[in-house]
This record gives C-alpha cells, structure tokens and sequence, in this order.
C-alpha cells in the first residue's frame, strides 16, 4: 500500500467520479428513450473507431446499484453522472418521460442512501435527434428547449440534488461536434459553427434562472481548460496561440463569469440580440468547473497539425492554429502529455484574470486513458494511471496551499467507458470494464484513490 500520497485537503474537500449518460448507460431503446445524436452518428459508416456505439456501453441503465456499490466502497462523496436529455423529453420538447424520470429516481435514491451526493449535469452532449433535425445548437430555439427541460428537472429532482451542472465542454460541442465535424452531428462548419457557442452559453445562462425558479440551487457549469503553450517565441507562433487561447478558454469562461466576450469582434460574431444575451448568459453562478487533461502546444497553422495533441482528432486545414506535439513528457495511451504543473497553471491563471469575479472552483474532470487490462493473476495493475494521479494532485494541493478556493475533485471516470469517436479504445476508468462480459473489475488506482480518499 502506498503510503506516500498528496495531502493537504481539508475535511471538507469534496472528492467524487465522473461519468456521462451516453458514455455508460447503454438501454437505447429502453424506457421510452428518444434517439440522441450520438445514436444517428456512431450508426454512420466509419465516425467510430471500430464502428462502436453506445447502445450497451457498460449497461449501467440496468447495473447502476452495482455501480453505486462500487462507489461507495471506494468512499467518494460525490458522484457527477449526466441526465440523458432524450429520456427525459424522448423529442427535447413537451412532457416528461414518465419512465425517464423514474430511472434517475433510482439511480439518486440509490446514492442517497449510500451517503454519496448526486451532482448531475444536464447536457453531456447526446441532444435528442428530433432537435437537431431543426437545427440543433444552431437553432436559438433550442435555449427556451434546454431551459424547459431544466424546469422538468428541477421540479423533480429539485429537493434531493444538491448540486448541479448546466453543460459539459460547451468548446467541445462547439470545435468538434460543429466545427470540425468529428462528434455527433459531424457537421464541418469551422467558423460558422460559432453560433453554437453562443447558443450554448444562453442555454446555460437560461437553465441557471430555470433551475432556480424550480427550486434547485447550488449551480456550476463544466467546461474544459487548460494552458496554451506557444510552439515557439516566434510572432507567428505567439499569434496563432492567442487566438486558440481566445477561443478554446475565454470565449467560454468571460460570458459566464464576467457577462462579456473576450472581444468585440467574438462578440458581433453572435446571432441575434447579443448584449441582452450576455445579461442572461452572465447569471451569476455558485460555482465553477474546471474538466483539465493537458496543456496545448499551438502554432501558426503550417501543416504540422499533431493529432495526439487534439483528442486523436484530425484538425481539418483552415484554422488560423495548430496543436504540435509537446515532446518531452510521458504520454497516456491516448497520446496526451502528461503534465501536471498545467494543472495548477490554469487554476493560476483563473485567479489572475476574475480576482473576486470568481466563484468556488470545483474540479469536474480530470484523468487519463491507460489501457491496461487484466494480467494473468485477474489483478488490473495501472501503475502509469496512479502516477498521473498522484502528480496532478499534488499540482492540485499546492494550489489550494496558496488560497485558490478549490473545494472538490470528480475523477474521470468511475468506470471504462465509451469514448466517443475512440469508441471502446480509450481506457478512463479507475473500474475495468469488459466489454464483452461486461464484468467490472477495480484497478490498482481504484484501491490507490481510495486510500488517498480514506486518508
Ligand atoms: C470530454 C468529456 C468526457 C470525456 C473525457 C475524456 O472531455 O470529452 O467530458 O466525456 O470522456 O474528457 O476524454
């Protein structure tokens, strides 16, 4: 047993795991669920690694006490899961899905009474079909869609969550599913696709004022940063890691915590009445998450894109910037550097630039694929995830040492699951999933985290 770990963290520091609706629960078809865009675009020929799809995933609709047994004896707190809009509105509009309800019924009773804290995200990215087939997150639509939605939950859900995330990876949505096309929806739009950035910030602003009125408080948003690091010292390089810079943090974290965008031309860049948006869009929140994995290493756009650097996906030509390989670090299985000093890099940074605008931080993500399996002897021995764990956290503990208000940490992921265009490829999980089987076996860094969480 490893006695050496992170410290630091007071009593109260909120220690959990993380998943997504579509990335585990599988039953596609079951319970009166509505087809999401996830099921249209892994049914596509060639978008998924190995043509995997989620229509079973860990089957976690059926297996979730399993689950939640396995959380609480790994002694987490705090469990952050995602509703599955398409079973709670099977078309993203009118009454509620009677039996949509009733699973996430069981599922945060089922925590409950295991003393572990239910902190759901409404939006992980599987929009109902029906929604996109009027335009999606490019249809201003869709904001008086998603605060409706966030009424039905809270009006359920409302006296027993509580905590909760509007949207996960707003950027994400926006860069991959609409801009370079490699997550459901799969459109190419680059540029154009900036509406849904737009569009995804109102969603959220509207869905913080919907979960209030419906009694729900205690309100974050989970969006993903991490430091950009310039290629070199050249001006071009410098240029182009600006404008990444712009795009993948501030466009997402100034309209929130500070009501505005980074810049006046983001700004007129916004479909339809901006400033009165930016009202809406700045609502105040209770706290921040922060999804961190790696730093960026961005250059002028020269035809040296490094695929590894960008989430193993391929950045079409066309962008003003690129990622390069950052060399000189370990690397997941997944081909991300491993780089813990970012980590407390960009919770500096977050200080630096909202100073008392900033609320609470709480870490909503952070892990890395390590693909071990199985050895002979049955035992999951993922070494290389423990020492990323164990790095990161001390990054993490030296920030909350200087004062940054970090009160809690969501491991990504409880479990190996499906990770989107990598299908089944990418292991995240602290619990080994078979997937054939779907026998699930905890690794070295589940016993490993749940001594530091004991600790
Ligand atoms: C994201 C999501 C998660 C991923 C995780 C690992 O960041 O893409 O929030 O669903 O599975 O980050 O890539």
């Amino acid at each position: 047993m490893t006695v050496d770990q992170p410290t630091g963290f007071g009593p109260d520091f909120l220690w959990g795991v993380s998943t997504s609706a579509y990335q585990i629960e599988g039953g596609v078809t079951e319970g009166g669920r509505g087809p999401s865009t996830w099921d249209t675009f892994c049914a596509e020929p060639g978008r998924i690694l190995n043509g995997d799809t989620g229509a079973v995933a860990c089957d976690h609709y059926h297996r979730y006490a399993e689950d939640v047994a396995l959380m609480k004896d790994l002694g987490v707190g705090a469990y952050r899961f995602s509703f599955a809009w398409p079973r709670i509105q099977p078309a993203g509009k009118g009454p509620a899905n009677a039996e949509g309800l009733a699973f996430y019924d069981r599922l945060i009773d089922e925590l409950l009474a295991q003393g572990i804290k239910p902190v759901p995200t409404l939006y992980h990215w599987d929009t109902p079909q029906a929604l996109e087939d009027e335009g999606g997150w490019l249809n201003r639509d869709i904001t008086d869609r998603f605060a409706e939605y966030a009424s039905i939950l809270a009006e359920r859900f409302g006296d027993r969550v509580p905590q909760w995330i509007t949207l996960n990876e707003p950027v994400v949505l926006t860069l991959f599913a609409y801009g370079v096309g490699a997550h459901a929806p799969g459109k190419q739009l680059m540029f154009e696709s900036l509406p849904v950035a737009h569009h995804q910030l109102l969603a959220h602003g509207k869905a913080v004022q919907a979960l209030r009125a419906g009694g729900a408080g205690n309100i974050g948003i989970a969006s993903n940063h991490a430091p950009t690091w310039p290629a070199s010292d050249s001006a071009e390089d410098q240029g182009a890691a600006a404008v990444y810079d712009t795009l993948f943090n501030w466009l997402f974290a100034d309209p929130v915590l500070l009501g505005r965008y980074p810049n006046d031309d983001l700004a007129a860049a916004m479909p339809g009445p901006v400033a009165e948006d930016l009202a809406v869009i700045g609502t105040p929140i209770d706290w921040y998450g922060i999804n961190h994995y790696s730093p960026a290493r961005i250059g002028a756009a020269i035809g040296q894109a490094d695929t590894a650097a960008s989430d193993g996906i391929e950045i079409p030509s066309g962008l003003p910037f690129e990622p390069r390989e950052l060399e000189g670090y370990p690397k997941t299985d997944f081909g991300w550097p491993v780089v813990p000093e970012a980590f407390g890099e960009i919770l500096r940074t977050f200080q630096q630039r909202y100073g008392d605008r900033l609320p609470p931080i709480y870490i909503t993500e952070n892990g890395c694929a390590i693909n071990d399996g199985p050895g002979s002897n049955g035992v999951v021995d993922d070494q290389r995830r423990i020492e990323f764990l164990d790095g990161y956290l001390r990054s993490l503990a030296e920030v909350v040492a200087e004062g940054i208000d970090v009160r809690g940490y969501f491991q990504w992921s409880l479990l190996d699951n499906f990770e989107w265009a990598a299908g089944y490829s990418q292991r995240f999980g602290l619990v080994h999933v078979d997937f054939e089987t779907l026998v699930r076996t905890p690794k070295a860094s589940y016993r490993w985290y749940r001594d530091l969480i004991a600790r």
